[in-house]
């Protein structure tokens, strides 16, 4: 280049374009070789496309490292989660509460004994106890028409009770007072 700038102002009489000949020819060269010129105007428009192809060429080097990456990650988790379903599956045979949930729990009823009457019938659950209170001034008993179950006297004040376990219709009076106190019990 040294030389090149010296020959140029030395010889005005050559033609403009046999000048512009000469400087592309030395760009040129300077490309060719990648000499170490000491003028950094010519070397920057050299050296500029170098870096921005050499940047072009890391993009597409890049893209395809992670896309490899990306394909590689899922497929070793693929591993692991077909592995757990295997170990889950032992869990599942609570639900029979709920079955026994609709059956209403078992009770106690009470039936007042009261002007010579029982009231009205009663209808209860299976496994539900029936307590009958005499409220009168005068004895009255219980005892069922089929003759399946009875009670003794139940004097004034005193209470029978029963639990009663199977289902079933139990028509019931007072022996003592038949006609007038007389009564139906359902269990369910
Ligand atoms: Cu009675």
């Amino acid at each position: 280049m040294h030389v090149l700038r010296d020959r140029m102002p030395a010889r005005p009489v050559m033609s403009r374009a046999a000048a512009l000949l000469l400087v592309v020819l030395a760009a040129a060269s300077v490309l060719g070789c990648g000499s170490p010129a000491t003028d950094g105007a010519p070397r920057a428009s050299i050296t500029a496309p170098a870096p921005a192809s050499s940047t072009s060429a890391a993009s597409p080097t890049v893209t395809p490292l992670a896309t490899s990456t990306l394909v590689s990650t899922p497929t070793p988790t693929a591993g692991p989660t077909a592995t757990l379903p295997v170990i889950a599956p032992p869990p599942p045979p609570p639900p029979t509460p709920a079955a026994a949930a609709p059956r209403p729990a078992p009770e106690t009823h009470t039936v007042g004994m009261v002007g010579v009457a029982f009231g009205a019938d009663l209808t209860i659950e299976a496994g539900s106890t029936v307590v009958w209170v005499n409220r009168d001034p005068v004895d009255h008993d219980i005892s069922a028409l089929d003759s399946s179950w009875s009670s003794p006297v139940v004097r004034p004040g005193e209470s029978f009770q029963r639990r009663f376990d199977q289902p079933g219709v139990f028509r019931y009076v007072c022996t003592l007072h038949t006609l007038v106190m007389q009564s139906t019990l359902t269990v369910r």
